[in-house]
């Protein structure tokens, strides 16, 4: 079994809390110097870097949340002048502003290492051909394992997303070994081999690193046995870093959690209060490297638990259980992260005011489905037909404008749309993962 980094990945407890406590006072340190944010926040708190002299000070800080970051948006938060980021990344904010993930040329090559830890983990090495079909773009998850996998010297076969037939195609011509995927998309493929009648054990397909939203054992057993594959689960999220947080080894039992990049901790999510090892809560974390996006206890909304039981791989980082639900109302479709506040913002401001409405989110075969149903109100039924078809498609376009997915819109008659509390749940979820 190789480990890629094993001075990091096998360390002791002790040698790696002195670590992480060396790595925590330098980043605070950075932002307290270069990022007005935290600054103002510490100083309204009467705390100063040399505060911080154990581990547990840490939650003497403030909690960071996704609304800080927009609130700085683009740029604010980061610790270092724009010409030392050679990269920019993003994902949804809660409006319509995304969030910008900046990073220096030494963020990159610390990036490739973790990612390359779990590729290790599972199996690949500089003998695999790894085919990457996540979206190339401001997404982390096609450009992280991108370099992950060159950083192992494996050979990278860049497909990004789409075109089922031809992801086929090419995996059988150019002999692919690794799958890069989200769980869902190794599922829809495993669909298709199986309509076309193509034997997954005729690839050359053995490992699949998958990541980017929920999924569950079931859906593991089905993907394993639809692509013959041996699949493991990675975690990440773009405002930390990306892919690259945490990922599992070959006993398939929880996530190692990179320790030395990132201080994990474990809050109850209504009352911010860090909860005893081992209790399940929301997962914030702390960044204990990077350079030009550093993060004080950012609450990432993903809800988990956190065993420091020792694995049998031997590697000594704690075990992440795999995220399950959040604790707000962010929706995974197709691997896209998506508010019902921003969906909520293209309808009203088609509206131009306010209409009922719900989100209907379904999984067909694997494909998640989205669809927006309006009631019809005063408003919109005095519309001809025409300038009724026009609505929607304004509705559908604002729509793709801030989330980037596309959707279908319908109307649906007045007092249609079920209210079991009075109230329309704003999203009515019918995926089983
Ligand atoms: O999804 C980063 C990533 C890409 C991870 C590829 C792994 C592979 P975001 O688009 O910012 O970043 O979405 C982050 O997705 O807070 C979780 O809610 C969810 N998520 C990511 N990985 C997993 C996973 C990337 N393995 C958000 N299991 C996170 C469950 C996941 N949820």
């Amino acid at each position: 079994m190789n480990i890629w980094d094993p001075a990091h990945e096998c360390i002791s407890r002790d040698e790696l809390e002195q670590l992480q406590l060396e790595r925590l006072q330098a980043t605070i340190n950075r932002v307290h110097k270069n990022v007005v944010h935290y600054r103002k926040q510490f100083n309204d708190l009467g705390v100063i870097p040399e505060d911080i002299s154990a581990l547990a000070d840490l939650s003497k800080l403030p909690l960071t949340s996704k609304d800080d970051i927009n609130r700085n948006y683009p740029y604010g938060m980061f610790a270092v002048p724009l010409r030392e980021v050679v990269r920019i990344h993003s994902s949804s904010g809660i409006g319509s502003k995304p969030i910008v993930a900046g990073y220096t040329k030494n963020d990159i090559r610390i990036w490739s290492n973790l990612v390359a830890r779990f590729m290790t983990a599972a199996g690949v090495t500089r003998d695999d051909l790894v085919q990457v079909t996540f979206h190339y773009g401001l997404f982390t998850g096609a450009f992280g394992l991108h370099y992950g996998a060159e950083t192992i010297g494996a050979s990278v076969i860049p497909m990004g997303t789409g075109n089922t037939e031809r992801q086929i195609m090419i995996m059988q011509d150019y002999k692919s070994t690794v799958l890069v995927s989200t769980p869902s998309y190794a599922l829809e493929l495993a669909f298709r081999m199986e309509q076309l009648g193509i034997n997954p054990k005729s690839l050359s397909l053995k490992v699949g690193l998958l990541g980017g939203e929920p999924w569950s054992e079931t859906m593991r057993t089905q993907i394993e046995q639809g692509l013959a594959i041996s699949a493991t689960d990675n975690y990440g999220l773009s405002e930390v870093i990306g892919p690259g947080i945490a990922g599992e080894c070959s006993c398939k039992n929880g996530l190692h959690f990179y320790e030395d990049a990132f201080l994990p901790e474990i809050i109850d999510p209504d009352t911010g209060k860090v909860l005893q090892p081992g209790s399940e809560g929301e997962l914030v974390i702390t960044t204990l490297t990077k350079e030009a996006f550093p993060l004080i206890r950012y609450r990432t909304r993903d809800i988990t638990s956190l065993d420091y039981a020792p694995c049998a791989c031997g590697r000594t980082l704690v075990r992440m259980k795999r995220i399950s639900r959040r604790s707000d109302d962010m929706l995974i479709i197709r691997g896209v992260n998506v508010y019902p506040s921003q969906i909520e913002e293209a309808v009203f401001g088609a509206v131009q005011g306010e209409a009922p409405y719900q989100i209907v989110v379904d999984r067909t075969a694997a494909m998640d489905n989205m669809e927006v149903i309006i009631e019809i109100t005063d408003k919109i039924f005095t519309l001809e037909l025409q300038k009724q078809r026009s609505f929607l498609e304004l509705v559908k376009k604002r729509i793709t404008s801030i989330t980037g997915i596309n959707t279908s819109v319908k109307l649906v008659e007045a007092g249609s749309i079920p209210r079991p509390s009075g109230k329309i749940p704003r999203v009515l979820d019918r995926r089983q993962i």
